[in-house]
């Protein structure tokens, strides 16, 4: 049966709340004395370029996602610091996270945060203006703090991406794991099940997998059509990993 206190989300604060010393005010706003919800996972991120093209993949092409990938990757505001280049990424968990967590996030750009909801979280964001090469303004960047899943769906799928099975104790676990019996290594963005030298071994047998990425891994193996690539599964065995650039 379906338990609803297993429910999860994910928040990211990203580097312009951090930048801000935001972090303290909203993790209070969150707090379970708030919400109602648990922390079930946490990481400090540096994210790398695969990472943050996973996490905006449905954004791919538009005219902001360039400066939307520099944004998470923290090259906006950390420019000459790669050290301070990173995120925090949580995983809460309860009875209707998603929801909650979004109702508290606000609307996504900050100016229409701060007509409709004032003192919400994103009504502290800043717009700024994207230009081309010219000058031009082509868009604009929205500095919002953080991100929240915005669907039960979008929150699998991004935990999925952000989080390992054992980053999240086992009695918290929404979704189903299973151990790996082989090895699965890649290297230039193909897969192998075996470990060769010169590959990035992500997967021994004994691991604990989120069994949807067991079962991607099974069909790319064998060149059937799967419901997410490659590096959706590896990313987040690269995070926070000296190897990434591989
Ligand atoms: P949310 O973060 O509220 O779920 P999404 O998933 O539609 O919103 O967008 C992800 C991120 O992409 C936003 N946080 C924002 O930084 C950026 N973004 C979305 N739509 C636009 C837009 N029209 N112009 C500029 N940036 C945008």
């Amino acid at each position: 049966m379906y338990n609803k206190e297993l429910e999860q989300t994910l928040v990211l604060i990203k580097p312009d709340a951090l930048k801000n010393s935001l972090t303290g005010y909203v993790l209070s706003q969150l707090s379970e004395f708030h919400t109602g919800l648990r922390f079930a996972g946490a990481k400090i991120v540096n994210v790398n370029k695969v990472l943050a093209e996973e996490h905006y993949a449905e954004h791919r092409g538009k005219v902001f996602y360039p400066s939307l990938l520099d944004y998470i990757m923290g090259l906006i505001h950390y420019p000459d610091e790669p050290w301070k280049q990173r995120v925090m990424a949580f995983v809460y968990q309860g009875p209707d996270a998603t929801k909650k967590i979004r109702d508290i996030a606000g609307p996504t750009n900050p100016h229409i945060a701060r007509e409709e909801k004032p003192g919400c979280i994103r009504a502290l964001g800043t717009l700024v203006p994207i230009k081309d090469a010219g000058g031009n303004v082509i868009g604009e960047r929205m500095d919002n703090l953080i991100h929240a899943s915005a669907t039960d769906s979008e929150a699998e799928r991004e935990i999925k991406l952000w989080f390992k099975p054992n980053d999240i104790p086992p009695s918290m676990h929404a979704y189903p794991t299973e151990v790996s019996e082989d090895y699965y290594s890649f290297n230039n963005n193909k897969l192998y099940m075996n470990h060769e030298p010169g590959n990035i071994c992500f997967l021994s047998p004994g691991d604990v997998v989120w069994k949807s990425d067991l079962e991607t891994l099974r069909l790319l193996h064998q060149g059937l059509p799967a419901p997410c690539s490659l590096e959706t599964v590896v990313a987040k065995y690269l995070i926070n990993d000296k190897r990434e650039n591989h």
